[in-house]
């Protein structure tokens, strides 16, 4: 069995105008298309590895054979952090609210608050990465910036949120301004998946 690129769960122009058609297309069939085959011709060395879940490889990267490593961590990371990321953004965009809103308010202080040290954290990553929302092993909210396809699974930490920030994911639209990307992002986030993913960690 190989791993596969996943059709979107909404049409490339669902998202318009906070991240445009061109920009969503590029990214799924072109970018994270070409992270998937090539985390499929790493795992062609250890072919026993493809029974496994590709979320368990990257949570158990640290005792995977040497040679492939690297690029599990890479192309592997690239996969899986792409489609978490399809899955917490959306076109139904809504308000935060739930459980999720709760433990928000008690780990941040206020929404807002929130918004604006994720916000930060995001403009603050240089180079390429991703920003994250976990739930830590210590049962709390964190926002951790991780670089280039490294996920938090591999830290044992739960994933509830992410957004990339990779110059392939807003520079057709937004150029160099990667604070008015961000700023638009928060249009679609999915709260309910986030919320949904909140209250699974808890049972983890
Ligand atoms: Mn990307």
């Amino acid at each position: 069995m190989v791993y596969e690129l996943h059709p979107l769960k909404y049409t490339y122009n669902a998202l318009e105008p906070f991240i445009d058609a061109k920009t969503m297309e590029i990214h799924h069939s072109k970018h994270h298309k070409t992270y998937t085959d090539k985390f499929n011709g790493v795992l062609e060395k250890h072919p026993e590895l493809f029974k496994k879940k590709a979320e368990e490889l990257i949570a158990g990267l640290n005792g995977l054979p040497e040679e492939i490593r690297g690029g599990v961590r890479n192309f592997g990371g690239g996969y899986v952090n792409h489609n978490f990321f399809w899955e917490v953004i959306g076109p139904n965009g809504g308000e935060c609210k739930g459980k999720i809103l709760e433990l928000i308010k008690r780990d941040f202080v206020g929404f807002d608050e929130f918004k604006k040290k994720f916000s930060e954290s995001a403009l603050a990553l240089f180079g390429s990465g991703w920003t994250w929302l976990v739930m830590d092993k210590d049962k709390k909210l964190k926002i951790i910036n991780l670089p280039n396809q490294d996920s938090p699974l591999t830290l044992g930490m739960h994933p509830l949120l992410t957004i990339d920030v990779w110059e392939h994911s807003y520079y057709v639209k937004y150029f160099w301004n990667r604070t008015e990307y961000i700023k638009n992002w928060w249009n679609v986030v999915n709260w309910e998946k986030v919320n949904e993913l909140f209250i699974q960690s808890l049972n983890k």
